[in-house]
């Protein structure tokens, strides 16, 4: 038998604050690329921000990337945490450190999902500039299920230093 899954919209979050944060990103987004039954339709500018949580790190460069995706969400999360592994990931277990490339998966379609290894809407979305202005840059008519639209989530988000960087 042929199981097809339908095809999904997705926003990926991508986020860097070591080994040369611009080279991180843009090598993620050429591995998402190379994903099977994931297609980029999209990439916002590159943002940077001070760090959210512990002060003593570097400042983050962050960008959003819009794809269609013909796979379920575990899976796509599962595809993305090989490429943080790959490209030097070192999970410590301590929260908000320092990495070398973050990937989350900020919206996936309409779905909302709450599994133990996933939550979607990403829980931070409506509170971070660093997601929410690029995902605006990319797609004003975002709905994210149970916030409402991107434009009013972005009008009630101070940037608080985030500055777009190309
Ligand atoms: N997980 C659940 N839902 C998701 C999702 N939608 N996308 C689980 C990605 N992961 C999701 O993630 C911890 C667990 O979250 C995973 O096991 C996954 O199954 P992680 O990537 O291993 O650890 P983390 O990233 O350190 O934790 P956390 O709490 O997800 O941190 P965030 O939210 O990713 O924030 N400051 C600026 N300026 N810019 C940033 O990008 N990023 C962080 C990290 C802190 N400060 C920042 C930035
Ligand atoms: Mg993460």
């Amino acid at each position: 038998m042929i199981y097809c899954e339908e095809k999904v919209v997705a926003f990926i979050g991508l986020g860097s604050n070591l080994a040369d944060p611009i080279v991180q990103i843009d090598q993620a987004r050429r591995a998402i690329n190379d994903l099977a039954k994931v297609d980029e339709l999209g990439f916002s500018s590159l943002y940077r921000s001070p760090p959210m949580g512990p002060q003593d790190q570097p400042d983050y460069t962050n960008a959003v990337m819009k794809v269609v995706a013909q796979l379920p969400a575990l899976v796509l999360l599962r595809a993305l945490q090989k490429i943080e592994n790959s490209q030097g990931r070192l999970r410590t277990g301590e929260r908000w450190v320092a990495r070398t490339l973050d990937l989350d998966l900020l919206l996936f379609g309409e779905q909302c999902i709450r599994e133990p290894d996933l939550v979607v809407p990403h829980p931070g979305l409506a509170d971070r500039a660093f997601v929410l202005y690029p995902l605006e840059e990319i797609d004003k008519d975002i709905q994210v299920p149970g916030l409402g639209t991107i434009t009013a989530l972005v009008s009630n988000c101070p940037l608080s230093g985030l500055i777009k960087i190309n």
